[in-house]
């Protein structure tokens, strides 16, 4: 239960006065260190060391995708943000990977600052992390495991919604926000369908205290993903996503290609799980490597319509929380416009 709501409204002003905005009383940004509450998603076989670095020197979170890497291979990209920024950075675990458990003791070995997971309930390798002080954000789709991973340890949760990329749960980013932020005592980050400054000033006022955003960084020029996948992405229209694989229960969404098309063709005419994953193995590889644009998997959420040009992460992360702060801090204004009225308002005033 978060009774006060976490942005004070003098401290933003002020920040946005001064041409700054430092969410100094942010209780996500004080978590975990840094000056913009915001997160970048751990997109598997994108977000490596260069990128993670790059969102971690603006003052966001940078994150390494565990989901595609064996342990060696992530602690190898560890030791590289290392290299990279002094600044704290995450590490994604895909808990559906083969590799989940020697990336979790890796992480701990490590003492990783900060570990996310997706995909799965973490709960089982909590004693380590919390032993190693490791401070762990699990990605939660619905209520129910938000108030478990509380119980578990949790020090924030990711309340994702289906507006986001890749592999995605039922509820929209609108419902989960508030109704995980009703429920829980840690902080709220929202991801799913937020890309701008708007998204940002939306999530914080449905009760988040940060955000975690993927698809704005896939189009970010420290993003190592192929010229293609970044122009699908800045080209996109609002109808431009589709989720395969509801039929077996692990629904993904992305970019519309041939590839799509051909997977939804099949899931139509009932063919076995077993058809449908030699189409999707090393699909992803090819969107992100090769750019092959009729049988990869670009992966990608509903906001890449909101993503207009490919820029560097700090103007991204600036531009959002510059924006965010100017809508917040004339929000009634905002919100209700120059003629809306309510029928027991005197003079337009309430
Ligand atoms: O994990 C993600 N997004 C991902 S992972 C990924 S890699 C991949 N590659 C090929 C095919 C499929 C995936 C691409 N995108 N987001 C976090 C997320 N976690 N979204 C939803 C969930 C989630 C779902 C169910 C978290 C927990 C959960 O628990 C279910 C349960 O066991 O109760």
């Amino acid at each position: 239960m978060n009774p006060v709501h976490p942005l004070r409204p003098d401290a933003l002003s002020q920040g946005v006065r001064q041409g700054v905005c430092d969410f100094a009383d942010n209780r996500v940004a004080r978590l975990l260190g840094i000056r913009y509450p915001i997160l970048q998603g751990g997109m598997a076989w994108v977000a490596d060391a260069r990128l993670a670095a790059a969102v971690s020197n603006a003052g966001g979170l940078g994150i390494l995708a565990g989901g595609s890497m064996t342990a060696d291979l992530a602690r190898d990209q560890v030791q590289r943000v290392r290299d990279l920024t002094d600044r704290p950075f995450g590490l994604n675990i895909m808990l559906m990977s083969p590799h989940a458990a020697d990336l979790a003791r890796m992480a701990a070995e490590e003492r990783v600052p900060v570990v996310t997971t997706g995909a799965g309930q973490p709960g089982k390798y909590f004693p380590a992390w919390k032993a190693a002080g490791i401070i762990v954000i699990p990605v939660v789709p619905s209520v129910a495991l938000a108030r478990r991973v509380e119980q578990q340890g949790a020090d924030a949760v990711i309340v994702e919604g289906t507006e986001a990329g890749g592999h995605i749960g039922d509820l929209t980013t609108l419902v989960l926000t508030p109704a995980v932020s009703d429920a829980l005592s840690i902080p709220v980050i929202a991801a799913g369908g937020i890309a701008d400054g708007r998204g940002v000033a939306a999530a914080f006022l449905l009760g988040a205290e940060g955000v975690q955003v993927g698809t704005r960084f896939l189009a970010s020029e420290e993003c190592p993903i192929h010229e293609n996948y970044k122009r699908l992405v800045v080209k996109a229209r609002d109808t431009g996503t589709v989720v395969t694989g509801r039929s077996t229960g692990h629904p993904v969404r992305s970019l519309k290609n041939r590839l799509t098309r051909r997977f939804l063709d099949l899931e139509r005419e009932g063919v076995g799980f077993e058809a449908l994953e030699t189409l999707a193995v090393g699909s992803l590889r090819r969107a992100v490597q090769d750019g092959d644009l009729e049988n990869g998997s670009f992966m990608a959420g509903q906001s890449a319509v909101l993503v207009k040009a490919v820029e560097p992460c700090r103007t991204i992360i600036e531009s959002m929380f510059r924006d965010a702060a100017r809508i917040l801090d004339r929000s009634g204004a905002y919100l209700l416009g120059g003629g809306c009225r309510f029928p027991d308002m005197e003079g337009g005033r309430p």
